[in-house]
């Protein structure tokens, strides 16, 4: 055989494995808790080992200093131009943060320095999922959900979401047990219930969600240890910086966040349990309720998670977050 032809088998029988990696839009409400940067910092480090494709970043509350942490943050990690929108809503939670001020005031580079500086969040939505191939993107919401309802009211919005997003893995409300009680009121819920509301509503009913629910996070609690003693390389300091503002050196923060990537990334690796199909809504309170849906059929399913699921999963977000940058 001619070395070309060779070549060029080996290459055809090599396609299957190299698949590409699948898009992926974060939209998160990094402010008030560090669970957000957690799952930052382990957006970056699955996109380096090409689990994933970021497209961008969106964030779903009013801060001042929450894009330039970002784009610091996302600079440090060797992605200085990731696109980054924020919320310009005005009924959007206005959020102060404990860690937010730290890229300027630890002098990190970075270019986006106000949120004027930053696109709309829903017009970058818009433009990234007009971009990608047809029920391809994998969108991933760590917080309030102005963003995705906002997206859904803009024109024709409904339509782009249905055409475009494969999954909707979302980090909000409760759906077992918290301190032995189910009428837990999750922070995401609460803090823009029309919002959430409204996304329940509306998303499409033929593209998936995927809910963590408040339990999942309490069950996955972060290692402070590893804050401590695995961020050596001096371009994850941000990292620690922020979750010692916020967390202190000796708590283990819940991954309620980074569940959420998890999942979208590996659905079949069996870190979580799936619940039956049916469908999530919260009453003018903001708790949680889930129907299940006859005939197996519905668009939302929440995470579950045996022990075993339990250790598998907190270690690899674990070892993830903590992975130095390329
Ligand atoms: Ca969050």
């Amino acid at each position: 055989m001619k070395p070309l032809i060779f070549f060029l088998l080996v290459w055809l029988a090599a396609l299957p494995l190299a698949a590409a990696p699948p898009p992926l839009i974060f939209d998160t409400d990094i402010t008030g808790d560090v669970d957000d940067v957690l799952a930052l910092a382990m957006l970056h480090a699955v996109a380096d080992r090409g689990a994933c494709r970021p497209l961008g970043i969106t964030i779903s509350k009013r801060n001042a200093e929450a894009v330039g942490f970002v784009d610091a943050f996302n600079t440090a990690y060797g992605r200085p131009d990731l696109p980054l929108g924020i919320t310009r809503d005005e009924r959007a939670q206005l959020r102060s943060s404990k860690f937010t001020a730290l890229a300027a005031s630890l002098k990190l580079p970075h270019d986006l320095r106000s949120a004027d500086q930053a696109e709309d969040a829903v017009a970058l939505l818009r433009r990234l999922l007009a971009a990608e191939q047809d029920q391809s993107v994998l969108l991933v919401s760590v917080g309030i959900a102005s963003n995705l309802a906002n997206l859904l009211q803009s024109p024709g919005g409904t339509e782009l979401v249905r055409r475009k997003v494969k999954l909707l893995s979302i980090m909000a409300g409760a759906f077992g047990p918290v301190q032995g009680r189910m009428d837990h009121r999750e922070a995401n819920v609460i803090n823009g219930l029309e919002a959430m509301r409204f996304v329940t509503r509306e998303w499409p009913a033929d593209v998936p969600v995927v809910w963590s629910g408040f339990e999942i996070g309490i069950a996955l609690p972060f290692a402070h240890q590893s804050i401590l003693e695995d961020l050596s390389d001096p371009r994850q300091r941000l990292l620690r910086e922020a979750y010692l503002a916020h967390s202190g050196p000796s708590h283990d923060r819940p991954c309620w966040d980074p569940s959420s990537l998890l999942y979208a990334l590996w659905p079949q690796r069996g870190y979580f349990g799936l619940s039956a199909a049916g469908r999530v809504h919260f009453d003018a309170q903001g708790h949680s309720f889930f129907s299940e849906a006859t005939g197996g059929r519905g668009r939302d399913r929440y995470l579950t998670l045996n022990p075993q699921q339990q250790a598998r999963a907190l270690e690899a977000i674990i070892t993830l977050t903590t992975q130095p940058p390329r």
